[in-house]
């Protein structure tokens, strides 16, 4: 680990366990990191799905309009790779902290479902779903957890195109999910930020409205992030390690 990383580190695990066991209201904000330990891609960093592939040839409503068929190539591979993968420790120990605690949101920017899969039930997945399918002539959008749906899946109501129904760039998050999110933030006393790089908005910014809003804040992250700074807690690590430990014991 570099000398910037530990410069940026923050408080100790016991600390922060300490911290929520005292709390009575929760928000966790996930990104990919934390599935990454169950074989699932990240999308930046090493191994990231960015360092091979560009985001605006897959990733954006553009790249869709203009070859549809290279976009589903890419979801269907990952439908197939995440249909294939187990929840890890740090899903597991996440759907114990619900729980655990009064009022608790799990905000996450995955669309693989693994909260969903650990028995997490207050879960809003801000960028959609790679089990989620929508129509883009009637906009119907409806649950397919099949592994390839093949180069151009058509709508079963209306024949038009599908799409994954996840939010690509420059498209906008679904506002009754986001107010939902923006709300838990605010009003929360903890917030935990876990195996993201904070660097996609709007999601990014949810920490500095929790942290605004006067919550403890806490990073666990294998490395400092541009939000390490504001942080009250950075813990470096890997979330199958640290999460687990954060829900130890409790009596
Ligand atoms: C571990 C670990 C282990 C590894 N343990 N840690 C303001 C400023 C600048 C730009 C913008 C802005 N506002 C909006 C934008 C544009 C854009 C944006 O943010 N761009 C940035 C790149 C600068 N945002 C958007 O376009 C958003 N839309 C929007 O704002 O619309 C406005 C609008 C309003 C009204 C009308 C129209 C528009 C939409 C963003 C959508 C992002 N979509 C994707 C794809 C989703 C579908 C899919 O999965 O295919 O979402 S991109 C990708 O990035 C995916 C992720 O959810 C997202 C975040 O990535 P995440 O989760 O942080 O992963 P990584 O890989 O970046 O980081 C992993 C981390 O884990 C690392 O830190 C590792 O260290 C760590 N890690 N292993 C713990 N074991």
């Amino acid at each position: 680990m570099a000398a910037s990383d530990l410069d940026y580190m923050k408080g100790d695990i016991q600390a922060l366990r300490k911290t929520l066991m005292n709390a009575e209201s929760v928000a966790v904000l996930t990104g990919a990191g934390i599935s990454a330990e169950s074989g699932v891609p990240t999308f930046r960093g090493e191994g990231g799905l960015w360092r091979n592939y560009r985001a605006t040839d897959l990733a954006t409503p553009e790249a869709f309009e203009r070859d549809p068929e290279l976009v589903w190539e890419f979801y269907n591979w990952r439908r197939k790779l995440i249909g294939g993968v187990q929840c890890n420790a740090a899903h597991h120990a996440l759907a114990r902290l619900e729980n655990l605690i009064a009022k608790f949101t799990l905000i996450t920017q995955n669309v693989d479902g693994l909260h969903f899969q650990a028995g997490n039930r207050n879960v809003l997945e801000i960028h959609g779903s790679i089990w989620r399918v929508r129509c883009t002539r009637c906009h119907l959008t409806t649950t397919d957890r099949s592994p390839d749906l093949g180069p151009r899946p058509v709508c079963g109501s209306c024949g038009g195109l599908l799409r994954p129904a996840v939010v690509w760039f420059g498209e906008a998050l679904d506002p009754e999910i986001l107010g939902k999110a923006v709300e838990a933030v605010r009003s929360c006393q903890v917030m935990l930020v876990i195996g993201t790089s904070s660097i996609v908005q709007p999601a990014a910014s949810l920490s500095l409205e929790a942290k605004s809003g006067g919550a403890v804040v806490a990073e666990i992250n294998l490395e400092a992030t541009p939000h390490s700074r504001f942080m009250d807690f950075a813990l470096h690590g890997k979330a199958g390690e640290i999460v687990p430990r954060l829900v130890e014991d409790w009596s």
